[in-house]
């Protein structure tokens, strides 16, 4: 690279991966061969349309990627369609509402403070302006609740139900879900969709550890670099042929232009390796990783969620009287990285927050196991509580990470 300042921060960045313990739960790494797709010539290509139907000339070989892309996605989550236009999440959500909705529809949904998503109707998202969401509540154990659900749906109507969260623990009954969204439909004067963001739990649904949303939601929305292990992009997915046309539309021409072609030659890539078994034994690594983190800080007396899935919260301000603000820098200072998070509950406001949210899909990408995972509990507990020198928790960090796999040079299977 000819651009010495952008190489030096890249060369940064690097380092700063490869010599920390991530933990944020949303982060994952890529294998090299998804990296060299993102960063291959294919950006140089205008292909507004889908294949066979472009807008634009010499779209031969990009049309090839993307049918590999949708293909493996439909074949990766058994199912009739899939998008994999979208930009990002947030962007998938945005044409998933416009497919399914008309402005000012009602859309039940979980508040952001309890685990969902800015695009779930956050009053400073696009989402709130444009549609009417209404809050469903968890239970007083901070768990779904399938006849709180249905008391909602009864209560408010909506045209749309929305489940999947960007900081739910616990494991999700979609089956459930859609039992009581056709309970609520067989007797409501609005017909009630069902539509899931699975963008968290995408790569444990993809390795059949969990229920697949596909099987029961009519829309499927997703980001392909959380547990997917993929290119940084989203994913719209269906059953529903009907649907297919109204979803290409909202994609494309309605919320987005040309599309990525070359982080959806990343996303193809990423479908083939997630259907090998290596991609499962590494999903239930991360799984087992995260439980034991977990139940680590709890047998130090720790106050945490419990976990069913690729992360956990840790309510900070109960086990350490200090905010999630202070918790997380904490931990960046001794190269632990971790988001603060809101739990259910909540008093302190979104920039403080009681809870630290914590995850192990990145870790265990880089080859963290479950002794591993057990003395990271011991590091975030000796580093949150004091009883330990931050020179001498450094130290520790940078003993374990000294023998976990280079981010720069991980290859698809990553050693599972
Ligand atoms: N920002 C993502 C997360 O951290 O969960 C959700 O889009």
């Amino acid at each position: 690279m000819n651009d010495q300042a952008i190489a030096n921060l890249l060369t940064l960045e690097a380092k700063r991966q490869n010599e920390g313990i991530e933990l944020i739960a949303s982060e994952n790494y890529p294998s090299k061969s998804v990296r060299e797709a993102q960063g291959s010539i294919l950006t140089a290509k205008y292909a507004e349309g889908y294949p066979q139907r472009r807008y634009y000339g010499g779209c031969e070989y990009i049309d090839k990627v993307e049918e590999l892309a949708i293909e493996r996605a439909k074949r990766l989550f058994s199912c009739a369609y899939a998008n994999v236009q979208p930009h990002s999440g947030s962007q998938a959500n945005a044409a998933a509402y416009h497919a399914l909705l008309r402005p000012g529809d009602k859309v039940l949904s979980l508040v952001l403070n309890d685990g969902g998503h800015l695009t779930h109707g956050s009053p400073v998202s696009f989402s709130s302006a444009t549609y009417h969401f209404v809050f469903y509540p968890l239970n007083d154990k901070g768990h779904l609740d399938l006849d709180i659900i249905e008391k909602w749906l009864d209560q408010e109507n909506p045209n749309l139900f929305l489940a999947g969260y960007s900081a739910y623990p616990y494991a999700i009954d979609f089956k459930g879900m859609r039992e009581r969204i056709d309970r609520h439909n067989a007797h409501s004067p609005t017909p009630c969709l069902f539509m899931v963001d699975m963008a968290h739990i995408a790569g444990i649904v993809a390795a059949g550890l969990c229920q697949n949303p596909v099987d029961y939601a009519d829309i499927v929305t997703s980001t392909t670099h959380k547990t997917l292990r993929g290119p940084r992009g989203g994913l719209i997915l269906s059953n529903r042929l009907d649907l297919a046309k109204k979803i290409d539309s909202a994609v494309f021409p309605y919320t987005q232009g040309g599309p990525l072609e070359h982080v959806i030659a990343g996303k193809a890539i990423t479908f083939l390796e997630d259907q090998s078994p290596a991609f499962k034994t590494y999903m239930k690594q991360v799984l087992e990783n995260t439980k034991a983190c977990n139940d680590e800080l709890a047998r130090r007396g720790r106050i945490v969620s419990g976990t069913e899935n690729h992360l956990f919260l840790l309510n900070v301000l109960e086990s350490y009287g200090i905010s999630g603000k202070v918790a997380q820098q904490e931990l960046e200072s001794i190269g632990i990285t971790t988001n603060k998070n809101m739990i259910h509950g909540d008093t302190l406001k979104p920039n403080e927050t009681s809870g630290l949210r914590i995850g192990f899909a990145a870790a265990t990408t880089r080859g963290c196991t479950k002794e591993e995972a057990i003395q990271i509990a011991g590091l975030i507990d000796d580093c949150l509580s004091k009883s330990k020198s931050k020179e001498q928790l450094k130290e520790e960090v940078h003993h374990m990470v000294s023998g976990w796999k280079d981010v720069m040079t991980l290859e698809f299977p990553m050693g599972e």
